[in-house]
């Protein structure tokens, strides 16, 4: 499988590169990740997610290859790039356009990072008082734009090869949508979503912007991150902005906060849950290593609680990265070679791997991502309470714990 690529995305100075750093501090200290390359605007995030060690007793045996598990809350990486370069005008030969649209074709889910304190304009450019509820719009407006200019430039042209070779619409509108990423399935998808039932013939320019919208749609989930919450006129543009936008994908976030926060945790001035709006001190916790604060850090610590931890409970920053992996609908799977000690397919660890797969993937196409020979050896599969599943079943999270039974035993290395 395709190794899963979220991409923050929003004009110059919102705050890209600190959102990306924000949420990838924590490589150092985590150790290493499956992602054999790393490019220079790529990092890699830790979600967290429930692991079945605990249902099981084995919190003191989980040994994630990648990753870690704290007391049964598993940290499992996922990689964040950082695309610069889209500003106003982007698709009227603008900035870096190109360079963009090609970083995005790797993106399975957009994080728009929207600066709502209102202190950077359309350009990045400081100010005060900018309403950004535009920038929102306008993200997603230049995409379109794009994508519907490179059609629209060639659409006769387009049209006549489709009449020419009998295509179907999906496999036309695939050729013209496989450059940003799109598969057969993303685009059949966009085509039911957009309702358009036409011969591509009669198609204008309003039916070619509506399937574009769908592909988009289909194509880009996007979350959205109110950042810089800590600043003092955010509060009225978040009013204003939530009452218009799905809440499921709207976050609001403080990505100086959070980096602020893993910074004193990695110098030991604070323990720092991250995720949660719980830092202590060596004054709360006496006992421990933590270092004593002097007074300027402490009022610095106390005002990063009473603007962002205490208000919104939490720097936000790791929700955005919970919440995406949520609209692509994503889900955990665990090889394992014994129900019982739950070892990996090589008998190594408790619990080792853990793959993110799309929600729909059968238990065959599973065996074939945890190792090809493990899919031509394929027998059978089970359960917890070794009880079998069929190939074509559907995982989910009530069977995501697979033992494979192949023609070679139970072995296979993930
Ligand atoms: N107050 C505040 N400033 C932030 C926050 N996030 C980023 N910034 C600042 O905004 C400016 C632009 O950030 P940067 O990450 O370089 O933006 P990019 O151009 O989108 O990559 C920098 O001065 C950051 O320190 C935040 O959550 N709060
Ligand atoms: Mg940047």
């Amino acid at each position: 499988m395709k190794d899963v690529v979220i991409a923050c995305v929003g004009k110059p100075s919102a705050g890209k590169s600190s959102f990306l750093n924000a949420v990838t501090d924590a490589t150092a200290k985590v150790g290493n990740y499956p992602f054999t390359t790393i490019k220079p605007n790529y990092g890699v995030a830790y979600f967290p997610i429930d692991c079945p060690c605990k249902r099981f007793g084995k919190e003191k045996l989980c040994s994630p290859r990648y990753g870690r598990c704290i007391d049964g809350k598993r940290f499992v990486p996922i990689q964040v790039m950082d695309v610069a370069g889209l500003v106003p005008g982007a698709s009227e030969g603008q900035g870096l356009g190109n360079q963009f649209l090609d970083d995005l074709r790797h993106a399975n889910a957009l994080i728009h990072v929207v600066d709502v304190s209102g202190t950077t304009d359309a350009n990045g450019k400081e100010t005060i008082g900018y309403d950004p509820i535009g920038d929102i719009e306008w993200l997603r407006s230049e995409i379109h734009s794009w994508i519907f200019g490179n059609l629209n430039k060639k659409w006769s042209q387009i049209v006549r090869r489709h009449t020419a070779t009998r295509s179907t619409v999906v496999e036309t509108m695939q050729l013209q949508f496989s450059g940003y990423g799109a598969n057969m399935t993303c685009v059949q998808k966009t085509m039911d979503r957009s309702g358009v039932k036409d011969n591509m013939d009669i198609w204008d320019k309003a039916t070619i912007k509506k399937v574009v919208d769908s592909f988009l749609d289909e194509r880009f989930p996007t979350i959205i991150a109110l950042n810089k919450i800590d600043l003092p006129d955010s509060d009225k543009n978040i009013a204003k902005i939530m009452r218009k936008y799905d809440q499921n994908r709207v976050v609001l976030t403080s990505a100086l906060a959070e980096t602020f926060l893993r910074k004193l945790s990695k110098q030991k001035f604070i323990k720092y849950d991250e995720g949660t709006d719980i830092v202590e001190t060596k004054e709360d916790l006496p006992d421990s290593d933590l270092k004593p604060l002097d007074e300027k850090l402490q009022n610095r610590i106390e005002k990063v609680q009473d603007l962002v931890l205490y208000r919104y409970g939490s720097t936000g920053v790791q929700d955005v990265i919970l919440k995406a992996v949520e609209v692509l609908g994503l889900i955990p799977a665990f090889p394992v070679k014994s129900l019982t000690t739950f070892s990996n397919p090589n008998g190594k660890g408790v619990f080792r791997d853990c793959v993110m797969i799309w929600s729909g993937t059968t238990v065959l196409e599973f065996a074939e991502i945890v190792h090809p020979e493990i899919a031509k050896n394929y027998v059978g599969a089970e359960t917890i309470g070794n009880r079998k599943i069929a190939e074509d079943d559907i995982i989910t999270l009530e069977n995501n714990i697979i033992c494979f039974k192949t023609s070679q035993g139970t072995s296979g290395d993930a």
